[in-house]
């Protein structure tokens, strides 16, 4: 259950930050998990880098990498946030993790897909939104997550490329914690100036009628989907076809 002020600040700002939303346990673990899949993914040629000098990378499709995603994306205080803002029949866009090493530059400030490419007015209800697992401790050195609060009343605007905006904020908070935001609202990960990497899980959701992000039905192995609780299959997708007779 959410609060009336955490209903609030979804409504008003379109952010949320939860704290102690994840066990240390589960944490470390799914840190050391997220960077060794990277370090795989980087030796097989494979690795999805981003932004310059290959300092920022993303694994893809975590669903289907370790039993340990499997039960972290059906975390219920983090479906609840999203089940407000979506429906309770929200569904899994992607599950992916996001690495910031020393030297990742700032991302710029973006909304999410498919918002970018709607027409404008955008519609004013939440279509998608992200959850931003913090696997370290998020500061303003290592690159916390840059949000404008509110930005996502600005329905006929996207944000401009080099722009300061000084409603920009960084949200930092403890490892364990996870920032809930409405995709519409301009975000984007920040430099990381650290000796270390940031570790982030985004656990990307949208309304049941959206086509997700990933290709759930395709991408995850028979043993996941055999072994998944109805909870998991509703957020694969399972039971968003209306009608899916021959
Ligand atoms: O990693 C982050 O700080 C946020 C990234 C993000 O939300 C995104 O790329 O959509």
């Amino acid at each position: 259950m959410l609060t009336t002020s955490q209903k609030s600040q979804l409504n008003e700002n379109g952010i949320l930050l939860l704290t102690n939303v994840i066990s240390l346990e589960t944490t470390l673990q799914l840190r050391e998990r997220a960077l060794e899949l990277a370090s795989a993914d980087k030796k097989a040629g494979k690795g999805d880098t981003y932004l310059s000098n290959d300092n920022a990378q993303r694994v893809w499709n975590l669903v289907d990498k370790g039993e340990v995603f499997e039960e972290a994306i059906q975390n219920p205080h983090m479906l609840v946030a999203m089940e407000y803002l979506l429906g309770a029949d929200c569904t899994l866009s992607s599950f992916t993790a996001n690495i910031l090493y020393p030297g990742a530059v700032d991302a710029g400030l973006h909304i999410d897909f498919p918002l970018s490419g709607l027409p404008t007015p955008r519609p004013s209800f939440p279509m998608v939104a992200n959850s931003v697992w913090f696997l370290d401790d998020f500061t303003t050195e290592n690159g916390a997550t840059s949000c404008v609060p509110g930005s996502h009343k600005r329905l006929k605007s996207l944000p401009e490329a080099g722009v300061e905006y000084n409603d920009k904020q960084q949200i930092c908070g403890p490892r364990g914690s996870v920032l809930i935001v409405n995709g519409a609202v301009w975000h984007g990960s920040s430099e990381n100036m650290s000796d270390t990497p940031r570790v982030a899980l985004l656990g990307f959701f949208c309304r049941s009628i959206l086509k997700p992000q990933q290709d759930h039905f395709n991408l995850v192995s028979e043993g996941v989907i055999e072994r998944a609780t109805p909870t998991l299959k509703r957020l694969l997708g399972y039971n968003s076809i209306p009608n899916n007779r021959t």
